[in-house]
């Protein structure tokens, strides 16, 4: 890397004919930073989808004060290590937090993927590591503790070894169907990063908070497939993989699996008298959203009530594809903000802020055309429609609230009826 380095700053002298390039390059922000020295020291294991951390190791057989040390992700913007020692052989946490006290530092991690720097008190580089993108529950770390071998584990080993194997990857958990309805049997499918390891996967499941049964899942190349068998009751059924290799390192799906499961619901309720009554998809003047305080001009979705009852949309699902019910759910805490009174209208801003309060949405309407459609508490269609490229600051809406056909509106009337 220093030859590299070398040789590009004597092509830049001699090209030039200057000594400026020689100064600048010495110094060079492209070029990557290069370890320096090995304290035997090493960031471990990293948990980068929150909450953040690095584990370090200190591999040798004395206690290691890192006092002083820096640790960063942007060179721009390192953290200072408070004074601490690692014992020898042990294991330090740091949380990557963002809150920048003792060892909470003062940046977060991408789980998409980067590089965490390692440099001791004397600025010196002693390790990095770029990791790829991992999931919730998932770290990448040293097998064994302390080697040059990088693997992404299905579990995680906070702040103890990392052992001598990676726990299995489970990259996604599917099912079929996604809306099960009363005596529908569901099929679970588990995808692998490799099931070159994998020993045993068993589907864990329950109906309304009851015992766990658990089910051998069969493999068929990166998948394992399992079945929960139908239920004739209404309720909400709970499940989760876990996954064992052949030296019995175990990983689960969800990542915190079985504090947090995947669900469904089997619901026999009757749809709402709900009816998708208006859109604006491509707003630039038009009525604006002041939740943040300033004008946006965002798209919206008004949603129009047809019964003599209000119903309340908490824990509904609005969504701009048909096909994928469980995209942007109302909440369930405020039904003050989500209750649509008898014959009324309600408005809910779809420009992906949901912090700025309980009638915002995760995604936004394309200008270009795409699907808007409301999805009950269990993922069955209440309503959709399908719109083609619009016009700027024109809605699209029911010719009569709540039935009719879809028409153009130059003049919206978002909140307020269409006749
Ligand atoms: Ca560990
Ligand atoms: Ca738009
Ligand atoms: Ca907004
Ligand atoms: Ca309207």
């Amino acid at each position: 890397m220093r030859f590299t380095t070398a040789f590009k700053c004597f092509v830049s002298l001699f090209v030039t004919g200057s000594l400026i390039f020689l100064g600048s390059c010495a110094d060079d922000p492209t070029e990557p930073p290069v370890v320096t020295k090995d304290e035997g020291v090493y960031i471990n294991e990293i948990h980068a989808a929150g909450p953040d951390w690095v584990e370090l190791y200190n591999s040798t057989d004395e206690s290691k004060s890192i006092g002083n040390y820096l640790i960063y992700d942007d060179a721009t913007n390192k953290y200072k290590l408070p004074a601490t020692t690692i014992p020898a052989k042990g294991f330090l946490i740091i949380f990557c937090d963002d809150t920048g006290v003792g060892l909470n530092t003062n940046f977060k991690l991408t789980s998409t993927g980067e590089t965490v720097y390692l440099e001791n008190a004397s600025g010196e580089l002693i390790d990095k590591v770029t990791f790829p993108e991992i999931g919730e529950g998932q770290s990448y770390g040293r097998y064994p503790d302390g080697s040059t071998t990088l693997k992404v584990s299905g579990s995680t080993t906070q702040g103890a070894s990392n052992g001598e194997t990676q726990a299995p990857v489970i990259l996604q958990v599917t099912r079929v169907p996604l809306v099960p309805e009363l005596d529908d049997a569901v099929t679970i499918q588990a995808e692998f990063a490799s099931t070159a390891d994998v020993a045993t996967v068993k589907l864990y499941y329950r109906l309304n908070s009851g015992t766990y049964t658990s089910a051998n899942m069969t493999k068929a190349g990166n998948f394992y497939n399992g079945t929960i068998p139908a239920y004739n009751q209404v309720g909400k059924v709970e499940y989760y993989v876990e996954a064992k290799n052949t030296a019995g390192v175990v990983s689960v799906h969800p990542g915190n699996a079985p504090e947090n499961t995947d669900d469904f619901l089997l619901n026999t309720d009757p749809l709402p008298a709900l009816k998708i009554n208006e859109f604006l998809a491509f707003n630039s003047s038009c009525c604006p959203d002041d939740d943040s305080g300033t004008n946006e001009f965002d798209d919206w979705i008004e949603i129009y009530n047809s019964s003599d009852q209000p119903v309340n949309i908490g824990g509904m699902y609005l969504s701009d594809d048909k096909n994928n019910p469980f995209n942007s759910r109302l909440p369930l805490d405020n039904p003050a903000a989500t209750t649509i009174p008898a014959k009324g209208f309600i408005i809910i801003w779809a420009d992906g802020s949901r912090e700025q309060g309980p009638l915002h949405l995760d995604f936004s309407l394309s200008n270009a055309g795409e699907d808007v459609a409301l999805f009950y508490i269990d993922g069955r269609m209440i309503d959709s429609y399908t719109f083609g490229a619009q016009t700027e600051n024109q809605s699209m809406g029911r010719s009569v609230d709540g039935a009719g056909s879809w028409i153009n509106f130059a003049t919206p009337t978002p909140g307020a009826s269409n006749d």
